[in-house]
């Protein structure tokens, strides 16, 4: 579903300005391959105090005359519901904010953003401001992880009498916004209090006043900016915003700012469900070649065409949604194949390409088929992959990594042949440019109750295998009605620290037979968290995935989700069946090297520079035990509170020059660990030294190596450090 093997290139303007950012690029991961180091955090927090004083005085190569702001809304799928046509799903947002950071947008703060109409200051060419109405959940859950990962700022506009409150959609409450903001790089600003027509509302100052108040009083902070709810204002409306003391304002009409554009009046281009990467690079303005990029055939571009039999042409956003684009293609299954729909993109290079494909979700899952046909026809063949078209839907659903030839002799063709569900959904293909040894990506891990050794129980479970459980069966357990006497356990393998979205699948019934109170916990950093899934469901079975939200989890083999008894009833039951783990985001990190200043990596003693190949950025340091003692300190600068995983880069050599025994010493929240690391082997990564609570701030000497080591003829290599944020406590 995700890709590591992008070569995200942000251009320098970024970097300068906010401010001067230390090398943290130009290493090479034991991810492998070329890919985005993260900036360090003193750029994010750089950035704030910059725009805070305005001291900024533009040291960029091009400066820019007009910017692009963006309005999202939604940026989640949510599966059984009907779609609004805001909505972004997340695969497709990513998809969108790589294209940004590859093709060197740079994505500026909104308070930047107003201080150049102002006059304040510069802002650099092909500058672009993120905004979000609304503060749905899905905000929280899934861009802002991406944006943390891609190190773009934005806003969120909520209407603060629906902050932390559930309608048809649950709004971020007011824990979340705060770590959104201490996190620094999206701030919240005012969508009114009740998201009221402002010019038709009798409140129109208290909504106005109120939620600036509130966001204020909320937050600890100076809301300065105003989004209209609808786009909706007039003079009235502008005059009462300026009273309010809003310094900006936002509607909803499409359009480039210049600083002549009405501050009042300032443009959004929405972007909706039916936008494309193609339809987003429009916006953008793009007419270049999108090296790197992935090449996306929609059944609405010229690469899709229909082989064999009758494939109707749906997609109501209201109706059948999910789909990728304004539309997709659907045939009925049989049994002999009788429809083929083909995807042909126009490859830039021959080469390997990671290929996926995105159907769309029907109210009921179970119209889709379980195993529909995809024929890949590669370089050296033709290569088949069945997909469970009932899950994974509105994202980008892995089918392997094929070399192909340039050009258009390459293809993915879809087939009706099935014999599970009634229809077969053609809606778009991805070729993803990848290096043979890039890590494959990332598909969604399911843990079905039949999953060998993955699954156990304790207490009483029986099978069953009425109601759709996923699979065969799923186990089944009378409740409790004190405290659990029966619980079930999945146990997943975690690629990598990151963020995960966890849904469970389960059977339902009416409530003689299920609860509406099944307690599911999660184990993820920081603690159990445990959410409470109704498993009643009169319309006959859950048949998808529901989610439990989105959870930090760290890498590893463990047990995820568990699900008990304890559901304060003694009659009814419990089922068990199957978890499905998808990536979100990775986990954002932060790099100080031996080259990045004084403020973050400082030492004592005699060290020698070394241009040692393998080293992280330009160069590494040595220093030899005999002498005196001699130490290396990094330091970084961390955003929030929480628990972060120190590793360290150093430049391995043999026996006689390294020591197996070189001591670090992590200093966390008034406490410090020390850690010995073997300096002849696993050098020219990031080793892990262990995990600790950090406190946000640099006020400690977070990671420090010494000669304090056996055989004062040996050297002790310092050369980068990293941390990486796991999620709060
Ligand atoms: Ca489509
Ligand atoms: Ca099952
Ligand atoms: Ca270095």
């Amino acid at each position: 579903m995700v890709y590591e093997d992008h070569v995200l290139v942000r251009q320098a303007p970024i970097e300068l300005l906010w401010g001067a950012v230390p090398s943290a690029r130009g290493g090479q991961s034991k991810l492998g391959g070329d890919h985005f180091m993260k900036l360090t955090l003193r750029s994010l927090l750089a950035c704030a105090a910059l725009l805070g004083s305005m001291g900024f005085t533009g040291k960029l190569a091009a400066q820019g005359t007009s910017a692009r702001v963006f309005m999202f809304h939604e940026t989640k799928f949510y599966d059984g519901q009907v779609a609004a046509t805001s909505d972004v799903y997340p695969d497709n947002f990513r998809d969108m904010l790589e294209f940004l950071a590859r093709r060197g947008y740079n994505v500026i703060p909104i308070s930047h953003f107003v201080e150049w109409h102002k006059g304040n200051t510069t802002i650099p060419t092909n500058a672009v401001v993120l905004t979000f109405d609304d503060n749905y959940i899905g905000n929280h859950e899934f861009a802002h992880p991406i944006m943390q990962e891609l190190v773009m700022p934005g806003c969120f506009f909520a209407h603060t009498g629906y902050v932390g409150v559930v309608t048809s959609r649950d709004h971020g409450d007011w824990n979340e916004l705060n770590f959104t903001e201490k996190w620094g790089l999206v701030t919240c600003e005012s969508h009114t209090v009740t998201h009221p027509y402002l010019t038709q509302t009798s409140n129109l100052n208290a909504e106005l006043v109120n939620s600036k108040q509130a966001i204020e009083t909320n937050l600890g902070k100076t809301c300065k900016y105003l989004a209209y709810p609808f786009g909706d204002y007039n003079s009235t409306v502008i005059a009462a915003a300026q009273a309010a003391g809003y310094e900006a304002a936002f509607t909803t009409q499409g359009g480039l700012n210049y600083q002549s554009t009405p501050r009042y009046e300032l443009k959004r281009y929405g972007v909706g469900i039916d936008v494309t990467l193609a339809g987003f690079k429009s916006l953008c303005g793009f007419t270049g070649t999108d090296t790197g990029g992935p090449i996306i055939v929609d059944n609405a571009d010229s690469g899709f065409s229909v082989r064999s039999g009758t494939w109707s042409t749906l997609g109501s956003s209201t109706s059948n949604y999910g789909h990728y684009g304004s539309n997709y293609r659907q045939a009925n299954i049989a049994s002999t194949e009788s429809a083929v729909a083909r995807f042909t993109p126009s490859l830039p290079s021959t080469g390997y390409y990671d290929v996926f494909t995105w159907y769309q979700a029907p109210t009921d899952p179970y119209l889709n088929t379980a195993a529909a046909l995809y024929r890949i026809t590669h370089k050296t063949g033709t290569s088949t992959v069945y997909v469970n078209q009932r899950i994974n839907k509105a994202s980008w659903v892995y089918l392997g990594r094929y070399q192909f030839n340039s050009g258009t002799s390459g293809y993915v063709e879809i087939s009706n042949q099935a014999s599970s569900g009634s229809y077969v959904c053609a809606d778009a293909v991805k070729f993803q440019p990848v290096s043979s040894t890039a890590p494959t990506p990332i598909t969604p891990i399911i843990v079905d109750n039949s999953t060998a050794g993955a699954f156990s129980t304790t207490g009483t479970w029986s099978d069953s295998t009425s109601g759709y459980p996923y699979g065969t069966n799923c186990k089944v357990a009378l409740g409790s009605s004190g405290s659990a006497t029966a619980t079930a356990t999945w146990t997943a393998t975690i690629p990598r620290h990151g963020v995960y979205e966890i849904g469970v699948w389960f059977t339902t019934s009416n409530s003689t037979y299920r609860s509406a109170n099944v307690p599911y916990t999660v184990y993820a950093v920081g603690g159990n968290k445990t959410v409470t899934v109704n498993q009643q469901d009169s319309a006959g079975g859950a048949k998808r995935f529901v989610s439990l939200g989105t959870f930090r989890l760290k890498a590893g083999t463990y047990p995820v989700v568990s699900v008990s008894n304890a559901i304060g009833s003694s009659t009814q039951y419990v089922s068990a069946d199957a978890i499905r783990i998808a990536w979100v985001a990775n986990a954002p990190y932060f790099v100080s090297d031996n080259t990045s200043g004084a403020a973050y990596f400082s030492t004592s003693g005699t060290w020698t520079t070394s241009a040692n190949t393998g080293c992280y950025g330009t160069n590494s340091l040595v220093a030899q035990a005999a002498g005196g003692l001699k130490t290396a300190t990094w330091k970084f600068n961390l955003p929030v509170n929480g628990v972060y995983e120190p590793s360290v880069w150093y430049v391995a050599a043999s026996d006689t020059y390294r020591s197996t025994a070189v001591p670090y010493t992590i200093t966390y929240n008034g406490d410090t660990a020390t850690v010995y690391q073997n300096q002849t082997i696993n050098g020219s990564q990031f080793n892990a030294l262990g995990q600790w609570w950090f406190n946000a701030g640099i006020s400690v000497p977070a990671v420090q190596v010494s000669t304090n080591i056996a055989d004062p003829n040996d050297y002790v290599s310092a050369d980068a450090a990293k941390m990486t944020y796991l999620g709060p406590q």
